[in-house]
């Protein structure tokens, strides 16, 4: 690690502080050049303590930047991984405030809910299916800090990938009978289609993401509990939103995911 203990603290009280209070910072390597990858985590890690130590719940762990779209989108082909906190959570066909956001993105996602642990390294598809207790569908707004959308991974990662709101939809499923590869997702905005995809557009297959989850913390001596909402990451780029939009995903077996924003 390049940052000390107070750098850390003061870095996620800044970006943390951009989130609560809706306004866009510049991004974090601007002024820490040398920070790394442990850095970066340290930093969301402290954020998540600010907020489980005031009472907010992690409701679900999150992989980002998965699929080919959103990769070429943001122009990287690094995944990342976050968590999304239960005050994030609003109903399916609920309205979402833009004005306690800066600039949201919608992200279709094929999520799971684990039945058993998984932990790297080593985790694979294989373990997944057998840990996976069913299969839901997600809408993920995300709401990066950073001005204009200008940031690198590594502040990416301390900003919590850009966590903000997500939605989960009504209807869930046994993976057994399911194939997320060719599971089709197509998303609406006011009507109109605005990109599709199926679940192979995520690293091949969705479940890799929760692999890459696993091992990436087994990596730090930590694993996915059982009972974990797991959102794989967009399967689509991510589309803008404002105020007026509303947006529907028809998930394939799957049903529908929809919001309005106001
Ligand atoms: O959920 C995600 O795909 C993370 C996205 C992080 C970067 C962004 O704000 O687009
Ligand atoms: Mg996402």
């Amino acid at each position: 690690m390049k940052l000390d203990a107070q750098t850390i603290a003061d870095l996620a009280t800044h970006l943390e502080d951009a989130e609560l209070k809706a306004h866009d910072v510049t991004k974090i390597t601007d002024a820490h050049p040398h920070m790394d990858w442990d850095d970066a985590y340290a930093i969301q890690d402290e954020i998540r303590r600010r907020k489980e130590g005031r009472g907010q719940r992690t409701a679900g762990l999150k992989a980002g930047l998965t699929s080919f779209a959103k990769m070429k989108q943001m122009g990287v082909e690094t995944p990342v991984f976050g968590f999304v906190s239960d005050y994030m959570a609003r109903p399916d066909g609920g309205e979402i405030k833009t004005s306690e956001l800066i600039h949201p993105k919608v992200e279709a996602e094929i999520c799971i809910v684990t039945k058993a642990a998984l932990r790297g390294p080593g985790c694979h598809v294989g373990a997944v299916l057998a840990a996976v207790d069913f299969v839901v569908p997600a809408v993920e707004i995300i709401d990066s800090r950073y001005r204009d959308f200008k940031f690198d991974l590594k502040s990416v990662v301390a900003d919590n990938t850009s966590a903000s709101r997500f939605v989960v939809g009504s209807r869930m499923r046994a993976i057994d009978g399911l194939d997320l590869r060719t599971l089709g997702v197509v998303l609406e905005k006011n009507g109109e289609i605005v990109a599709m995809a199926a679940g192979a557009a995520v690293l091949g297959n969705p479940l890799t993401a929760v692999a890459m989850l696993a091992n990436h913390l087994g990596a730090r001596g930590q694993e996915i509990p059982a009972g974990t909402f797991v959102m794989t990451g967009g399967v689509t780029e991510a589309i803008s939103v404002q105020a007026g939009d509303s947006v529907n995903v028809r998930f394939q077996d799957l049903g529908s995911v929809s919001m309005r924003f106001v």
